[in-house]
């Protein structure tokens, strides 16, 4: 039986873990059966018992208890997080079972590297115990199980390599603080509501609003061809983003160089995956002031920080207001504000064309689905071409700003030479498209074979301060606090962001999953060599409201 840790968070910490693993191997196999719950029913018991072994005091009888209900709390908890990855979005022609039993897996061994040796060798003792508690040990949960032994003769050691690293690295130039809040505003702005159209109804109408959103996407393409004409091949031959020193802001293909040059510093807004939610883009862009900001910047840039908003993907899919809402708005602020937006792309954003038809390689591709019957070709086709034309990451000082994450190891080794290599297709593709694990490591046994996979601590540490960063800002997972913290040491910083979400949020399908989600974003503070990064919650509730937001205003057509 497991020996738990003395202290009680630590010891229900552990349990939490055990209880994951063995949770995960009855499902790993796709059929969590009536055997397999029993068994899980008696190992709750037991990990209670080894918690407290006192049954022969009512107080030890009653703590036991409490433990139990605890427990069967938990695995409720995890049955239903293992069930709702069945939901998650996969790749064109992918199958979402390889997605989950890939994130079963690194998720298994990020408990696996957080547990001591001793405990861990009785974990895996727990593991032949479910593996034949069907009576069938099935080959996925051999395989599985054989994957984690090779791990652990091998991950032994990689924390305190690492933690060595950390300790030669010097000083902290990013910090990360607690949430703040921005005074609540009720505050509208005309070039946001003139946007704020429902599709019409007739096809005369439907076909001009379709005209000026075409015209919008021209626009925005021709800005981005112009910033990157002058500038292709300007990463190629450099190793690190220091090396660029000196040669200020530019677009290379698909990466954006943002470099730190205004003496009174400069202030981004970074927001992550939207996925429709209209009233989180403008919430945010009203609570920020970012409009007000950026015209008292023009007026007088010498007292004000340089005002920049970042938005890290995915407009589109899930939420109500797609194409007529965040990504109308999305487009017309960068057109309007074309050196102080920056729209990168997130792997909903990827639209290809075959057989004269435009497909999703996000599947389910819900705004695709539901606007196709009615756009025409033309129209399909240019917002293929827009996601296209839209940036993959930006570095802002020594932070990647990217949807998802870092390239596969493999991908890395076959396809990377220096920053040039960022434009290669297939990393890019793969950076849309990665989670961070809080694992050291994930074997590249684990990164193969879905489009949607993970990597450790090492593997961003070690791919980030190759090209001389050390923080990653990315959106991509549905987190329900909005914003986590992955990583926060002085050479290694990983945070995600999601801004749509809201329990009310009417933006959202009624029984979205989305809704658990607390949308929020960031503000990333630059001055004297000096990053500050302060989270905050997105007050979508003040624009999901007909007097700040006209798509909820009946009266306008
Ligand atoms: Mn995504």
């Amino acid at each position: 039986m497991l020996t738990f840790s003395e202290n009680s968070a630590e010891a229900a910490r552990e349990a939490d873990g055990v209880l994951y693993f063995v949770a995960a191997f009855a499902w790993i196999d796709g059929d969590f059966d009536a055997a397999e719950r029993a068994w899980i029913d008696d190992f709750i018991l037991n990990l209670a018992e080894a918690q407290e072994p006192d049954d022969t005091t009512p107080a030890g009888r009653a703590r036991r208890g409490a433990l139990t209900d605890r427990l069967d709390r938990r695995m409720q908890r995890i049955d239903a997080e293992l069930a709702a990855m069945w939901d998650e979005p996969t790749g064109e022609g992918e199958r979402a079972i390889g997605f989950v039993r890939a994130r079963m897996k690194v998720r298994c061994l990020e408990i696996f590297e957080s547990f001591d040796r001793k405990n861990r060798t009785i974990l895996l003792d727990a593991i032949e115990a479910i593996l034949m508690a069907d009576g069938v040990a099935h080959p996925e949960e051999v395989a599985f199980r054989d994957e984690l032994l090779a791990v652990l003769a091998t991950s032994g050691d990689g924390r305190a390599s690492s933690l060595s690293t950390r300790a030669e690295t010097g000083f902290n130039r990013v910090f990360i603080h607690p949430h703040i809040t921005w005074a609540p505003t009720t505050a509208n702005h005309e070039a946001l509501v003139r946007l704020e159209r429902h599709w019409a109804s007739e096809r005369p109408d439907f076909e001009r609003q379709l005209r000026a959103d075409v015209q919008r996407m021209e626009k925005a393409i021709r800005l981005l061809n112009n910033k990157r004409a002058n500038h292709a091949g300007w990463l190629a031959g450099h190793q690190t983003l220091q090396q660029l020193a000196g040669r200020g802001s530019f677009l290379d293909g698909h990466v954006q160089v943002l470099q730190p040059s205004h003496p009174t510093g400069h202030e981004l807004t970074v927001l992550g995956d939207l996925h429709g939610c209209y009233s989180c883009l403008k919430a945010a862009v009203m609570q920020t002031d970012f409009l007000g900001k950026v015209a008292r910047f023009a007026k007088a840039p010498h007292l004000h920080p340089e005002p920049m908003l970042v938005l890290l993907g995915d407009y589109i899919d899930r939420g109500n207001y797609s194409f007529q809402g965040v990504l109308r708005a999305a487009l017309d602020l960068f057109i309007t504000h074309p050196n102080h937006v920056v729209l990168l792309r997130g792997n909903h954003e990827y639209f290809f064309e075959r057989d004269g038809e435009v497909h999703a390689a996000v599947r389910p591709a819900d705004a695709l689905d539901a606007f196709k019957p009615y756009a025409t070709p033309e129209a399909l086709q240019t917002y293929a071409r827009l996601f296209n034309a839209l940036p993959d990451m930006m570095f802002f000082d020594d932070i990647m700003f990217v949807h998802g994450g870092i390239p596969r190891d493999s991908s890395i080794r076959e396809r990377y030479s220096d920053l040039g290599s960022l434009n290669d297709p297939k990393l890019r593709f793969q950076m849309l498209w990665s989670d961070p694990s809080t694992a050291e490591h994930v074997p590249e046994a684990l990164q193969d074979g879905t489009n949607r996979f993970s990597f450790g601590l090492e593997q961003a540490r070690s791919f980030l301060h190759r090209l001389g960063a050390r923080t990653l800002i990315r959106g991509h997972e549905k987190v329900d606090d909005g914003y986590v913290v992955h990583c926060d040491e002085p050479d290694l910083k990983i945070l995600t962001l999601f801004s749509a979400g809201g329990a009310d949020n009417w933006d959202l399908p009624a029984k979205s999953s989305y809704r658990k989600v607390v949308p929020s974003a960031i503000t990333v503070r630059y001055r004297d060599n000096r990053t500050d990064i302060e989270p905050w919650v997105i007050d979508y509730a003040a624009y999901n409201h007909p007097e700040r937001n006209d798509f909820y205003n009946d009266d306008v057509d």
